[in-house]
């Protein structure tokens, strides 16, 4: 007698599940910037809605989430999406999104923003894209295969100590301002160079090819960092934790960094956390 039983959905990815998932991820993440390439330095206005303070979306934003919803629903219709403008559910095979990773910086014609599509299976990274479209650099890595940068091999840098360490460390309005104020007055205290370049996604890609050497900050969601953190790791960095599972949209914090760096800066981290905690 036939099984009662729903056909179970194959769940268990093999190597060529990821590898088509990986080069499609690569695709996609090239057209998607083709979209913003279109939006970016336009002439004509670009229509946004303001989230919250500094948070905006805009048009472009909307449309590649859109076009990368489209694309992944069609090839790999098993699979969950979750999207910073479109949300999503939990699924073992889950692909985690951010259109336009930069926004703010998107709308005012700075160039430092990047598409950002991870691939996890069980709540864990296994692909990790970010696209830059402006410098046409496609960040990439597989888990346990290394990290590259338009297929050249990347490495973080050998830093040794605050002295030759440039740090970016993200805000936004989400977290109390004298947390993040107290953080940096640590970090330029102990002889750290600060910028704060806007993009988490971009920040992680900068570190995993060595430009700089450790992104931080306290409060971001998993579609901002999921790719990136991979690429941190695979290139050799030392990466927080950033477990994704029913509460994909939390946030949390996110250090990423060249290992020599990584017990200093954690404890700078969680004193800034513990200040943000005591302001609640
Ligand atoms: C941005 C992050 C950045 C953070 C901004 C914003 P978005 O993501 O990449 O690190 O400081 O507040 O959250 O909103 O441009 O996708």
């Amino acid at each position: 007698m036939a099984s009662s039983r729903p056909l179970e959905h194959k769940l268990c990815l093999d190597e060529d599940g990821l590898v088509r998932r990986h080069r499609f991820a690569q695709d996609c993440a090239r057209e998607a910037g083709k979209i913003a390439r279109r939006y970016f330095r336009s002439e004509h206005p670009l229509p946004s809605l303001e989230k919250g303070r500094h948070d905006l979306v805009t048009q472009a934003d909307l449309e590649i989430d859109h076009f990368l919803i489209e694309q992944i629903t069609g090839a790999f219709p098993a699979d969950g999406i979750l999207t910073e403008e479109t949300g999503g559910s939990p699924a073992r095979h889950l692909w985690v999104i951010d259109p336009i990773d930069g926004t703010l910086n998107f709308t005012r014609d700075i160039a430092h923003f990047a598409v950002s599509i991870a691939f996890c299976v069980d709540g864990r990274t296994e692909s990790g894209v970010v696209y830059d479209p402006v410098s046409d650099e496609m960040f990439t890595a597989r888990r346990g295969q290394g990290a590259l940068c338009n297929g050249q091999p990347m490495r973080i840098r050998a830093t040794h100590g605050p002295a030759d360490a440039v740090v970016d460390a993200g805000y936004s309005h989400r977290h109390p301002a004298s947390a993040y104020v107290g953080l940096i007055r640590d970090l330029l205290a102990d002889g750290y160079a600060f910028i704060q370049n806007g993009s988490a996604a971009l920040g992680l890609a900068q570190v995993a090819c060595g430009r700089i050497d450790a992104f931080c900050e306290l409060s971001l969601k998993s579609w901002d960092v999921l790719a990136g953190l991979l690429l941190v790791e695979e290139a050799g960095g030392s990466a927080s934790d950033f477990p994704i599972g029913l509460g994909q949209a939390q946030a949390r914090r996110v250090l990423a960094c060249t290992p020599a760096i990584r017990p200093a800066l954690e404890e700078l981290l969680q004193k800034a956390e513990a200040a943000m905690s005591g302001t609640d």
